[in-house]
């Protein structure tokens, strides 16, 4: 393995907060982030709908683009079915960091969103993808609900031909994935389930009318089209409570250490989306 390319702690949430103050981005703005030879890419309009969510490329850790799509869903304890997460309120990509906010994302005032992504360049031809989605309850009552990360890998160059096993780590759930010599872990950090399927049934479960839970199903799999998902089961925010539900994908890499990414810690996280929201709250009264 060779070494990775050192890289500088940034003041990252002073910056963000001061880059959306001076220049708010447009909606649908999209984007991409990179680190060194290495780049993650959102490359599709957010507006992810029926059964065809947010395209991605992770690439410049390996021969081609091995993600096809990557997106965030939650639903809330007592509703119908599973939502991806629509379009940012506010989206700043800045060096090898990006910052999506979503305020309301149900329009019930109930909680607000921070997904925020960090790409690493590890070494020669290898690549590694943080992200963190922070939800705040910002209601008056707590709130429960469910999270999950689904994400379609398409390793060597082709949707077919993957294979997937589960791999035992203490912090989570790793799923280790492969087409000939091309590897890419996964692990969600203290979620409690996943699912491994073709992407018709899988994203097709998250995308329905229904109510779907992940049934820890699937591995090993392949040779195949692989998708896959985690979920963080009824989780319970009080008032202002907020938690951090992290993942990491390795392209052709091991998985990092978690303490290795810039991302805030939940405290920064907090103030951060707290910030944002304030931004995307129109003035309550206009100076003439
Ligand atoms: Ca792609
Ligand atoms: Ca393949
Ligand atoms: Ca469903
Ligand atoms: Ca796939």
């Amino acid at each position: 393995m060779a070494p990775r390319t050192p890289f500088f702690r940034k003041p990252f949430a002073a910056l963000t907060v001061a880059a959306a103050l001076a220049a708010p981005l447009p909606a649908l703005a999209i984007g991409s982030i990179t680190d060194g030879d290495v780049t993650f890419a959102y490359t599709q309009s957010f507006a992810s709908s029926l059964g065809n969510t947010v395209n991605v490329d992770f690439t410049g850790a390996g021969p081609a683009d091995m993600a096809y799509e990557s997106w965030w869903f939650y639903r809330v304890s007592g509703g119908p079915r599973e939502v991806a997460f629509g379009n940012p309120d506010a989206e700043l990509y800045t060096g090898s960091l990006a910052t999506l906010d979503w305020a309301d994302p149900t329009g019930t005032g109930s909680f607000g969103a921070t997904l925020r992504l960090e790409v690493i360049d590890s070494g020669v031809g290898m690549g590694n993808v943080f992200q963190s989605l922070t939800i705040v309850n910002t209601g008056l009552s707590a709130l429960t609900l469910d999270v999950f990360h689904y994400s379609d890998f398409d390793l060597g160059g082709s949707a077919g031909n993957d294979l997937a096993s589960l791999v035992a780590n203490t912090y989570g759930i790793q799923i280790d994935v492969s087409d000939a010599t091309q590897t890419a872990p996964m692990i969600g950090y203290g979620a409690d389930a996943f699912q491994v399927d073709r992407y018709a049934q899988l994203l097709r479960d998250l995308t329905d009318g229904n109510v779907d839970d992940l049934d820890g199903s699937g591995l090993p799999f392949g040779p195949n089209d692989f998708t896959a998902a985690f979920q963080w089961s009824s989780v319970t925010l009080g008032a202002g409570e907020s938690r951090m539900f992290l993942t990491q994908f390795g392209s052709n890499a091991p998985l990092l250490d978690r303490s290795v990414s810039v991302i805030p810690e939940p405290g920064t996280a907090i103030l951060m989306a707290l910030g944002l929201m304030l931004l995307a709250t129109p003035p309550q009264t206009r100076s003439v």
